[in-house]
């Protein structure tokens, strides 16, 4: 028995400042026709993918920052993504920045959805693990201030049914922490798409900057391989108002293997047929949670924050 899902990685190269969203969705809506010509039944797109990176300015009007958030979803702009959903019969993911009245008071998420083949919104995840730092820090090449201009995801990572199968998502720098795909394994996930925007460039650890590409699909191949589900990682890439931007998009199997990546940093699509039941044979022998897990010794995971070295 298999259950066979065409997935693609909706690769962008870089969107400029200068770039509205009209032309960036005008972008997403040819690789979409793409998508459909080649049978794809579900098409990631990258993490803030309707506008440049912005966090890598400091901005001290709100109003500035706050001209790149969607406050609906989908908007004007953003409705023939899910017009051509219904029309090709074709799910995506999106990720954009998410201004939204909750609770009494003005919120910003960095935030990703999955709308199915009917052109609805079927699942929904902000972003946890916000990296870099909340003030100006003029000593770096460029800033990275998503600590400052988005606040801590307060949906968990949930995981749903679609499409026949078990959906979850994060984005970006969640991708780099095991927790997030151990919270969805424990859902019993079989796919989860994550977009990124990675700068090749890491100002407090430049010594990383040579290895951005092997730790971009090490952790992704180790994540899917740990708890037996695909993984697609999805790049916004390639030089973007002088920032460059590694790509590397790639379909990951349970197996922990790369079955299909891309080979430029532009626009691409990456695409690969996806058995879910390719899951099984992890998710019931090496990575059977219920049997082999041991929860009691792990509790340091959840009750401490930083490392406490022993004495
Ligand atoms: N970007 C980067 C990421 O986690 C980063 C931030 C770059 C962290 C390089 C560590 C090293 O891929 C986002 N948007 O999270």
């Amino acid at each position: 028995m298999s259950r066979i899902l065409t997935v693609a990685a909706g690769q962008l190269g870089p969107i400029q400042r200068s770039h509205d969203r009209a032309s960036v969705v005008a972008r997403m809506l040819k690789l979409m026709e793409q998508a459909a010509a080649n049978g794809v039944d579900l098409v990631a797109f990258p993490e803030l993918a309707l506008t440049t990176f912005f966090p890598r300015w400091f901005m001290a009007d709100q109003a500035e920052v706050d001209s790149f958030f969607e406050r609906e979803m989908p908007s004007r702009e953003t409705a023939p993504l899910f017009e051509a959903a219904r029309r090709l019969k074709l799910g995506f993911t999106l990720g954009y920045a998410e201004l939204v009245e909750q609770d009494g008071r003005t919120r910003r998420f960095n935030t990703q959805i999955m709308v199915d083949k009917t052109g609805s919104v079927v699942g929904k995840y902000r972003k946890i693990h916000l990296p870099g730092h909340r003030e100006h820090e003029p000593w770096r090449a460029f800033q990275h201030l998503e600590k400052r201009y988005f606040e801590v995801g307060d949906l968990s990572w949930p995981v749903w049914r679609a499409m026949g199968g078990l959906f979850g998502m994060c984005i970006c720098n969640d991708r780099r922490w095991p927790e997030t795909y151990r919270v969805m394994g424990l859902q019993g996930v079989e796919m989860i798409l994550l977009g990124y925007n990675t700068p090749v460039h890491n100002p407090p650890a430049p010594d990383h900057d040579r290895l951005g590409d092997f730790h971009n699909h090490l952790v992704m191949q180790a994540g899917a391989y740990q708890n037996g589900t695909w993984v697609v990682g999805v790049a916004k890439c390639g030089v973007e108002e002088g920032c460059d931007m590694i790509g590397g998009s790639a379909i990951v199997a349970p197996t922990g293997e790369i079955v299909a990546q891309a080979i430029t940093r532009d626009d691409e699509l990456v695409i690969a047929r996806c058995d879910l039941d390719a899951c099984k044979s992890y998710k019931t022998t090496t990575f059977n949670f219920e049997r082999h897990r041991e929860p009691d010794q792990y509790r340091m995971i959840v009750e401490r924050k930083g490392a406490i070295e022993p004495p």
